[in-house]
């Protein structure tokens, strides 16, 4: 949870050059992002899936093909183009290559923006060098992706991932592995599990680690078969006395599930961390879709190695498409174990779309003995509603740390630069800082996520700017030197009597569809220009922007802006963002974590956080500063803040010496 920090000496360094000019509007220009809607008939949904529920419930007790049939026609039916409850946007993107496609998952290489024949950018070494991050965690080289089995075991944080070792594209790919004492500094340990069996020659893809209360450590993956077939797999420590669990056994009698009837081959992936239910058993989901309804699967085991099918499923939703990553886990305001149940205890399910890459959560009720998990508002379903990022943040996984007594959430950040690009530097992809992830009991609708606590131990000297007057159309810099890696912390309040004065407005105010930091409102734009040049040529905002609405009620987004982050035209320039709940009596706040070529925001406590990926050109090394800046034409804001250096993370092979 976010501490408040003390505000001490006034601005050091108020700026001399501060423009006071109201008709002075220094993020001017930039290009209008896409328009990004994303319509939802709520009442279409609800019915949809109250009627997939009831045919899929037939369907599993009674597996016959011609019900199969039945099924996948009222389906087909239901969720016909534009009959659907959601289309899901595509995004205007050139895809350099189907990597994964015909494997049966998406493109998972990096995509650059629309636009027909996009100049490549001369990127030179020494830019490119830049872009390595200090302190998230990276492999030494090539390309990954999702998080796989995070645990805590025997004093060690441990850390599998999609890797490709023969390339920074998607491929080939095998299980990474690294171990941590503190989530930060990170040894490489050898390839935990590599392609070398019929059932996962074509991927060891993604899978979740459970630990048996006798101590036994269970890994249950998704292998793509030799005919691209989605099995899941069954894999253990060699050795549980080695803290470090270099070497991992395949199970014999694997693969221990194939898809079931009427669910498509290459549409089932991705086992969950099992649960303990009340009758003795283990649980698991396991994602799926028939042809655009989304939904998680549940079988029921007792030794990991035989499953049955339960009646019905956990959830579904039609017009999602295919969910990969499911997550199922209770959640209250400490951290729960994944088997923990009973009155009152709200579960999260987390599903990452395929169709839009994005990962969704909702908060509801789970009935273990119907086998059913119901949203507590079915306007924010999972899939339709609420986001763990609303930057980029894929195929995310939590697991519950039994030392910390807390849930932690890893997020794969892949790149937003040109295939091109990735290829020449020799890497792709990062993970962000891990979260921690409690339940907001103050809203109760959704989660407040926050970087492990022990990324604070890499803060090295800081700098404190208290109550700083930033005017209408103003940028303020801060002189804090160089800041490419750097962790700020920052509260704004709007001048009181001008958001009295302001009038009511009707229109909503959406970052996506919005001009960014330089289309001004009365009530924002204002924020921080991170890793930007003194010229301010490359900027990237990240800012809060107000609205208020009917009866005076204020309405406030969290947005970061990369439409001038890069002079690069290879690179993607989007608005990310979201509304973020403000309650009464809070002042506006947000932290940033600065690392080279990310840039994470957690407005709000950890309500609403935006991940980006940022490739500036000039605004590197010692160029990179941070300015203060408000956009707004009505109100000026007063601004606190706090800014800490970062220290480098310790990331190396393993070495018993
Ligand atoms: N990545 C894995 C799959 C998963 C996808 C393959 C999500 O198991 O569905 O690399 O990015």
């Amino acid at each position: 949870m976010p501490k408040p920090f003390p505000m001490a000496e006034p601005n050091p360094v108020r700026s001399s050059i501060d423009h006071e000019d109201p008709e002075y509007a220094p993020l001017s220009g930039g290009a209008k992002p896409e328009d990004r809607r994303r319509p939802t008939k709520v009442i279409l949904a609800g019915l949809s899936v109250l009627l997939v529920i009831g045919m899929m419930l037939g369907f599993f007790t009674d597996t016959k093909p011609d019900f199969c049939t039945q099924a996948n026609d009222a389906l087909l039916s239901m969720t016909r183009e534009g009959a659907g409850p959601r289309s899901i946007p595509a995004e205007a993107v050139v895809r350099p290559g189907a990597r994964g496609v015909k494997e049966g998952v998406s493109d998972k290489s990096s995509r650059i923006i629309a636009g027909v024949n996009v100049p490549s950018f001369p990127w030179n070494n020494s830019m490119l060098s830049w872009q390595r991050t200090a302190f998230h965690f990276q492999p030494e080289k090539n390309w990954m992706n999702d998080p796989n089995g995070p645990m805590y075991y025997k004093g060690w944080y441990h850390f599998f991932y999609q890797y490709n070792p023969e390339g920074a594209v998607w491929g080939n790919i095998v299980w990474g592995h690294a171990v941590s004492e503190d989530l930060i500094h990170w040894l490489h340990l050898p390839l935990a599990m590599v392609a070398d069996q019929w059932y996962d020659v074509n991927g060891v893809w993604s899978g979740s680690a459970t630990i048996l209360p006798d101590g036994q450590v269970v890994m249950l993956y998704t292998g793509s078969s030799n005919e691209s077939v989605q099995l899941q797999n069954l894999a253990y420590p060699a050795d549980l006395s080695d803290p470090l669990l270099v070497h991992w056994v395949k199970h014999p009698g694997n693969p221990v599930l194939a898809p079931p009837p009427c669910i498509n081959k290459l549409d089932f992936r991705d086992p969950t961390t099992a649960w303990y239910t009340s009758g003795g058993k283990w649980r698991i989901a396991i994602g799926a879709k028939i042809n655009k309804t989304g939904m998680s699967l549940v079988y029921e085991t007792e030794d990991f190695k035989n499953y049955k099918l339960l009646p019905g499923m956990l959830h579904a939703v039609p017009g999602t498409g295919m969910w990969e990553c499911v997550d199922f886990f209770p959640v209250s305001e400490d951290g729960l174990d994944t088997s923990v149940n009973g009155p009152g205890v709200k579960h999260v399910m987390k599903v990452s779309l395929d169709d839009d890459r994005h990962d969704y959560y909702s908060i509801g009720t789970y009935d273990e003995k119907a086998n059913t998990w119901v949203p507590d508002n079915p306007e924010i379903d999972v899939g339709i509603g609420i986001r763990y990022d609303y930057g980029i943040f894929y195929a995310s996984k939590t697991f519950y740390d039994q030392n910390k007594r807390r849930r932690i959430l890893w997020g794969w950040i892949t790149e937003s630069d040109s295939e091109a690009a990735d290829v020449q530097k020799g890497w792709a992809s990062l993970q962000g800082i891990p979260r921690t992830i409690v339940l907001d009991t103050k809203t109760g609708s959704n989660l407040l996520q926050w970087p492990v606590e022990e990324v604070e131990s890499l803060r090295l000297s800081s700098k404190e700017f208290d109550s700083i007057e930033v005017k209408t159309g103003t940028v303020v810099p801060l002189d804090v030197g160089t800041a490419t890696q750097v962790d700020i912390v920052a509260e704004f309040e709007l001048d009181k009597q001008a958001l009295g004065a302001t009038p009511e407005a009707d229109a909503d105010y959406s970052c996506g569809a919005s001009g960014g930091a330089s289309q001004r409102g009365a009530l924002g734009p204002f924020g921080l220009l991170v890793l930007a040049d003194d010229g301010l040529s490359e900027q990237t905002p990240v800012y809060f922007y107000v609205v208020k609405g009917p009866n005076g009620t204020l309405k406030t987004s969290i947005c970061t802006d990369q439409l001038r982050s890069s002079e690069a035209s290879d690179v993607v320039k989007h608005v990310y963002g979201s509304f973020v709940p403000v309650l009464e009596g809070e002042k506006l706040s947000v932290r940033i974590m600065v690392d080279h070529s990310i840039v994470e925001t957690f407005a709000q406590g950890g309500r609403s956080c935006i991940t980006a990926r940022v490739y500036p050109t000039k605004a590197i090394y010692g160029a990179a500063r941070v300015f203060l800046f408000n956009n707004a034409t009505e109100a000026n804001v007063k601004a606190s803040l706090k800014i800490w250096q970062m220290n480098s993370a310790f990331i190396r092979p393993y070495s018993d010496q």
